[in-house]
């Protein structure tokens, strides 16, 4: 399937986006079919069928959280709405810019004649970072280690739950619980790990993630357009209305989901204790503060 591929930015980046066309074309992509540089959102959304919001404000010394998420409000309305006007109603929309699930409700609420199911917000990074830790531990294969789950909100006060994960030993899935035999760290190093882990990349690099992001979001992107395996699941932050979980409605929240005919369905019946029930409540919190201080923007922007 050729791609043809519209990147946008602000008008002072061109020069830059255009270094990034010139390393694309470099990259001799077999689907690769075109590629354009552009500074309109009109351009960028035109008749898109998969929309990548990479672009956001990021927060600035001394900057508050409040102007920050203001800032972003108004990127994320602007281009909801030019989503809602220009790009197909079939269009899937990803996030990524942060706060990425706040980010994501903003342009989801900005783009009302596209469905709500179409837009979600990436923690693929964070799925594929739980992934690695379990796989890390058991000095397994990555691709060994399915149905982890990343409950939330893309930061600190996400849920890495393995209480539903399988490690596969022998040709069998084994629960990880059984296959690690270290309950004490499943509840607390490889959670803490996970949700540091953005962090300690940007310490050790001085700059935040950048190949494990993009690598997220191929998978993530990947999985909405050709569907995930079955009896597996990926975590992404979907719209929560009606989910089994009691998460509040209308957040933007990461859950479980599986995907086929590029629909996604939050993965029903998973059993959830008081351990988990408590941090996934920790994060819809803090979710639920941002999104109603974003909706204040949103309705006087
Ligand atoms: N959800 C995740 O897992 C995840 C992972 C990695 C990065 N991120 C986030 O993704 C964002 C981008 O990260 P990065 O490292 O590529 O940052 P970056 O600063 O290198 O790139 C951001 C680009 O967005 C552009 N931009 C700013 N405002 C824009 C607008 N209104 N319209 C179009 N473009 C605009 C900037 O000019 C810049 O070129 C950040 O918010 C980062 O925190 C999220
Ligand atoms: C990990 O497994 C490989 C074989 O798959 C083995 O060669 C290696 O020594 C193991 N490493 C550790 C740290 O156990
Ligand atoms: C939610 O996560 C984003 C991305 O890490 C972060 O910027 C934001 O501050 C978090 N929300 C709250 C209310 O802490
Ligand atoms: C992922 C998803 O829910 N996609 C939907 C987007 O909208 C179209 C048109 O309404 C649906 O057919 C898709 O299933």
């Amino acid at each position: 399937m050729p791609l043809e591929l519209v990147l946008l930015d602000i008008a002072p980046m061109m020069t830059v986006l255009g270094g990034v066309v010139l390393e694309l074309q470099d990259c001799a992509l077999a689907h690769l079919k075109e590629v354009i540089a552009t500074d309109s959102e009109e351009v960028a959304f035109k008749n898109v069928d998969v929309a990548i919001l990479v672009g956001s404000m990021p927060r600035k010394e001394g900057m508050e959280r409040k102007d920050l998420l203001k800032a972003n409000v108004k990127i994320f309305k602007s281009q909801g709405a030019a989503l809602d006007k220009f790009a197909k109603k079939t269009v899937k929309v990803v996030v990524v810019g942060n706060p990425a699930n706040t980010n994501c409700l903003t342009a989801l609420k900005s783009a009302p004649s596209i469905p709500k199911e179409n837009f979600s917000c990436l923690t693929r990074l964070d799925h594929n970072r739980a992934r690695a830790q379990i796989s890390l531990k058991l000095n397994v294969t990555c691709s060994d280690v399915k149905n982890v789950i990343i409950w939330g909100n893309h930061s600190s006060t996400q849920y890495p739950d393995a209480s539903h994960a399988t490690v596969a030993i022998g040709g069998k899935d084994v629960p990880a619980y059984e296959a690690v035999k270290d309950d004490a760290w499943l509840k607390g190093g490889f959670i803490s790990t996970v949700q540091q882990r953005g962090a300690a990349v940007i310490q050790a690099r001085k700059l935040s993630s950048a190949m494990s992001a993009a690598k997220a979001i191929c998978d993530h992107v990947r999985d909405i357009w050709f569907g995930t395996p079955k009896g597996q699941y990926v975590s992404m932050g979907v719209i929560s209305d009606g989910n089994p979980y009691g998460i509040a409605e209308d957040l933007l929240y990461s859950f479980p989901v599986s995907i086929e005919g590029k629909n996604w369905k939050i993965v029903e019946g998973l059993k959830i204790d008081e351990f988990s029930r408590e941090k996934m409540e920790v994060t819809a919190k803090e979710l639920l503060e941002e999104k109603e201080t974003a909706f204040e923007f949103l309705s006087c922007a």
